[in-house]
């Protein structure tokens, strides 16, 4: 496993190291007014629960809650994508003309909480393309001993079954239909994968290609660890199939409770290969 330490970079380095790696790391991308306004959104969040909201593995009795795609929550998001000028970054870091926000998503963990399965975001949603990335932030420090890690390049290679992210087996797979192979098992044979992460400070961001396997990042007993995912996705990228819909995913809820749009309608009347676009994904750049 290595620990990185390098700095950023140019844009054009980055740009590169995007490519290769599926992931970059940009120490201090916030200053301490998008930090704050990070935390008001995570906090809207917290209290604003969708009905996507749930306690993973709830038999280990520490919390590990996440929350996604809740519309509702996108307002207070935008004063941090548009301040920070987050759809520029993503404009420079693939090379491409229009950046879009796809969706929100936050992860809770205090005391000593699991590490988070490997996997790939891919698979768990019907959308695919080299114009694509994780933004993931936290607003407590993360040390290195329990990073969110990577396995450098994966975003080239194939992509696997989901984590069904439930009991001991972290490669159970999300979908029982269709071809996508099961998950490795990574933490079984870590010598094998080329693994990175870096120490983290609250105003660090990582960015990453969302089928990039990343997984890790437990906390000890008396830690905590508040963290946001913001995803965004540019020209190209393209509705594709996937083997089922699970349940467990962002695209099985009905939100309508709550008055959260259902992902599905974003998905309306796409077959697999039209570009992916929606009128109501918040455009980031160029501004509207
Ligand atoms: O923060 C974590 O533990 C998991 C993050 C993750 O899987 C993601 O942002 O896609």
């Amino acid at each position: 496993m290595t620990v990185m330490t390098a700095e950023a970079g140019d844009a054009d380095t980055l740009m590169q190291r995007y490519r290769e790696d599926g992931v970059v790391y940009l120490p201090g991308l916030f200053d301490a007014e998008m930090l704050e306004l990070a935390r008001q959104g995570f906090e809207w969040s917290l209290a604003n629960p969708s009905p996507a909201a749930q306690q993973l593995f709830p038999q280990d009795g520490t919390v590990f809650y996440q929350d996604l795609f809740n519309t509702l929550s996108w307002p207070h998001y935008d004063p941090l994508l548009r301040k920070a000028g987050l759809g520029e970054v993503m404009a420079r870091l693939w090379g491409c003309e229009n950046v879009w926000f796809f969706f929100e998503q936050v992860f809770h963990k205090k005391g000593a909480s699991r590490r988070t399965p490997w996997h790939q975001d891919t698979s768990y949603f019907p959308v695919d393309g080299a114009d694509m990335s994780v933004l993931w932030i936290s607003l407590d420090p993360v040390p290195p001993s329990q990073a969110l890690e990577f396995v450098r390049g994966s975003h080239r290679g194939r992509l696997y079954n989901g984590s069904a992210f439930t009991g001991d087996d972290d490669t159970a797979p999300l979908y029982d239909v269709g071809e996508m192979p099961r998950l490795p098992d990574i933490e079984a044979d870590r010598e094998r994968f080329d693994i990175v992460s870096w120490p983290f400070e609250p105003g660090d961001a990582l960015v990453f290609h969302p089928s990039t396997l990343h997984g890790g990042g437990h906390t000890e007993a008396h830690g905590e660890r508040r963290t946001i995912s913001l995803r965004f996705f540019g020209d190209d990228c393209n509705f594709v199939a996937r083997p089922g819909v699970s349940k467990e995913s962002a695209v099985g809820f009905n939100r309508q409770e709550t008055g959260s749009r259902d992902v599905s309608e974003f998905y309306e009347g796409l077959v697999p290969g039209d570009r992916f676009r929606h009128p109501d994904f918040p455009k980031l750049y160029p501004h509207g």
